[in-house]
């Protein structure tokens, strides 16, 4: 079979102009369709699990600590926007080996303690690879986001085989949600030139979101009593670990894991 044309092609001739036979435009499309339905089906697995620790906690615990769900496979614009901005090759290989959040998943969850004890529930799932975590929440950005990054890895059965497909999961909760959500607003309005007296006011507000969390998981804790957990980065920190071993380990992936 002969190689698909990339995605993204390497050069173009005249500046923004392409020539491609209808062909290969129609192969292009499908070999598209193909590549974005493998992500499609790790979303699902990946909700699926999420849905089932839901339903599981509620019935076993009474409680629920999901807010909400949501998910999205990156648009083929937002895609083609990060290859060329990672400036890696636009081949379909190489995009599926270096862009790791074309499946992706929101978790809002109602407490900081909730987001990790959901982490640690959906890793310790043996389906589940630990590919690289980021605990903005531990270490939040410099312009105040907080939330837990996961990409994990899950196997979907084709008729062809398993693959692996990567699914990024966020983490966080309904007060760093509506933090997050608020900057990118205000991020896109300003097209990335966002005054500085308003980049001070959205760092108190992370503040004042982080505090407002304490408090209400405070709260929370008084009412449930012990069985409400405190939150605690510390197995994120556990897995880490056992992540920087397997990579050091000879033989296995470059998959780097930062932060916490
Ligand atoms: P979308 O549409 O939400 O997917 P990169 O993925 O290379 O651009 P990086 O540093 O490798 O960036 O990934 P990182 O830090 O894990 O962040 C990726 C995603 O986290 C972003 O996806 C956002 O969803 C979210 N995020 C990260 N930093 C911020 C922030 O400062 N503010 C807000 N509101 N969201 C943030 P995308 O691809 O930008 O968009």
């Amino acid at each position: 079979m002969a190689t698909p044309a990339p995605l993204v092609p390497a050069t173009t001739p005249e500046e923004g102009e392409i020539t491609v036979s209808a062909a290969e435009l129609r192969e292009l499309r499908d070999e598209l369709q193909r590549f974005m339905m493998e992500y499609r089906f790790g979303l699902q697995e990946v909700e699926t699990k999420i849905g089932i620790l839901r339903d599981e906690f509620l019935l076993t615990h009474d409680y629920n600590p999901i807010e909400h769900v949501s998910s999205r496979v990156k648009s083929p614009d937002s895609l083609v926007e990060k290859v060329q901005r990672k400036g890696i090759d636009g081949d379909f290989d190489s995009i599926r080996r270096h862009i790791t959040d074309i499946a992706g998943i929101r978790v809002t969850c109602s407490f900081t303690a909730d987001v990790y004890r959901l982490f640690d529930l959906l890793t310790a799932q043996d389906d589940v690879r630990v590919l690289q975590v980021k605990d903005y929440i531990a270490e939040p950005k410099a312009n105040g986001y907080k939330s837990l990054h996961a990409i994990l890895e899950v196997p979907v059965f084709l008729s062809t085989g398993r693959i692996d497909v990567p699914v990024e999961v966020q983490f966080r909760t309904i007060a760093m949600d509506f933090w997050a959500s608020l900057e990118h607003k205000i991020y896109y309005k300003y097209a990335t030139r966002v005054p500085d007296e308003l980049l001070e006011s959205l760092k108190d507000a992370a503040v004042t979101a982080a505090e407002l969390d304490a408090r209400m998981e405070r709260l929370h804790r008084q009412i449930r009593g012990a069985s409400a957990a405190a939150p605690s980065a510390v197995t994120v920190r556990e897995i880490t670990a056992v992540a920087e071993a397997d990579a050091a380990a000879p033989g296995s992936g470059d998959h780097g894991v930062r932060a916490v």
